[in-house]
């Protein structure tokens, strides 16, 4: 189907549930888990599947949480009563608000997730994966103790915990449109994990509102963390060219000077052009170039989602990037396969949509080339202080 063929020597494992895109945040909520179904119908419609091996996911057990989450937030995100998301008052473990409502089946979703990822890091501590994939993770926002920004259970947090049993350094990459920040504090003590995240940066009116420039971790004598957090604060309008740019000299900078022996990459497509909540000019193809560059690395790579509010665009991104990871993205033909499910929620029905069929209208580029130029000399400077 389509020249698919199992490339030879490069193992790609996919993980999902099908159980996990059922669940609904609420009517309005711009976080929709049917978006893994319309992404997983088109990388099935392409027949990418054959070229992987495919797991359905387990639910994560209460001690594999624990690794990272207390036991006291746990119990609560298990017994936690469906309620109306109510914004008036602080609430026990940021639960029940509109960003992190209390949903039916909330604990069986994050042990869902949690599950695919942590199944996803053991495929490569084992050697039985090359790249493995779960389009359902990527969950960045979440805290030990509680929840934040449609997050509950920091399923990267627990996949790197994973590599780290193995591995001794883990760089994790982020390129939702929001700031890594549950992954970076996690890991804001240890010189084994480098975090960097590429995000919109406004302290007043963007979610989460840190990840500036100079925020690279606590600069005591004493923490082997110090200078292990890298942040690329953006503005709106960042395209293509200048996204490609930084993510290749930033991301080739930590690999030289940090040795990671595996890659997370966090492939959240609320960085794309006409996403509900972001701001960029990013394309389909300069999203997937993030994807292809880590691959280069021929490191174990985990490949997991993240933020992505207009569905249709999440789809064809996480499709070409699973395209990227077997090895196809060359073959397969720009067109939408006919057959594909829900095919006419694409609107155009190509992969690669222009910026002016995506937007209309592009939002103005407030990136300048200055700008750009002076994040990479000041993450150079950081990263004389990162060794392997
Ligand atoms: C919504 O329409 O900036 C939630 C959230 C629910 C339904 C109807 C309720 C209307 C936009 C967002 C009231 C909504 C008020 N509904 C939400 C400071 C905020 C407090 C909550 O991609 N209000 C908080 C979180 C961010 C804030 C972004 C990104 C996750 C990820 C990884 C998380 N929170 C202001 C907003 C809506 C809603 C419409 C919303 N929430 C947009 N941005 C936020 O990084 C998965
Ligand atoms: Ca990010
Ligand atoms: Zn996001």
């Amino acid at each position: 189907e389509n020249g698919i063929v199992r490339p030879k020597g490069i193992n790609v494992s996919f993980h999902l549930n099908p159980e996990i895109e059922q669940h609904h945040f609420g009517h309005s909520h711009p976080m929709k888990p049917w978006r893994l179904t319309l992404s997983k119908g088109l990388i099935i419609s392409y027949g990418m599947h054959a070229a992987m091996d495919t797991y359905v996911a387990r639910q994560a057990t209460e001690e594999e949480m624990e690794d990272f989450h207390t036991t006291d937030y746990l119990d609560y995100l298990r017994t936690a009563e469906v309620a109306i998301p109510d914004d008036s008052e602080e609430k026990p473990h940021n639960l029940g608000g509109s960003d992190c409502p209390i949903f039916e089946g909330l604990f069986d979703y994050c042990a869902l997730y949690s599950g695919a990822s942590i199944d996803a890091a053991r495929k490569l501590c084992n050697g039985q994966s090359d790249i493995a994939i779960n389009w359902s993770g990527g969950l960045h926002h979440a805290k030990k103790n509680e929840a934040s920004g449609f997050c509950y259970a920091n399923d990267i947090v627990l996949a790197i915990l994973q590599l780290l049993r193995q591995h001794p350094r883990v760089l994790y990459i982020d390129i939702d449109v929001h700031h890594g920040d549950g992954v970076e504090e996690a890991f804001w003590s240890t010189d084994r994990v480098l975090t960097v995240s590429l995000h919109k940066y406004d302290p007043v009116c963007f979610f989460p509102g840190t990840g500036d420039l100079e925020r690279n971790g606590p600069q005591s004598e004493d923490n082997p963390g110090a200078h292990h957090a890298i942040n690329v604060p953006l503005n709106d309008g960042i395209d293509d060219d200048q996204y490609i740019y930084l993510f290749e000299t930033v991301v080739g900078r930590c690999v030289d000077k940090f040795r990671p022996t595996a890659i997370v990459l966090q492939c959240g497509a609320d960085s794309l052009a006409g996403d509900r909540l972001g701001r960029f000019n990013v394309q389909v193809q300069g999203h997937g170039a993030c994807v292809s560059y880590c691959k280069s690395l021929n490191l174990p790579l985990l490949l997991v989602g993240g933020g992505g509010y207009t569905p249709r665009n999440v789809a064809r991104a996480w499709a070409h990037e699973t395209s990227i990871a077997i090895g196809c993205s060359d073959t397969i033909d720009p067109e939408i396969p006919l057959h594909t499910p829900y095919r006419e929620h694409f609107r155009h029905t190509t992969l690669f949509p222009t910026l002016e069929q995506i937007l209309g209208e592009p939002k103005p580029n407030k990136n300048s080339p200055k700008k750009i130029q002076d994040i990479v000399e000041h993450i150079t400077e950081q990263l004389r202080f990162v060794n392997a």
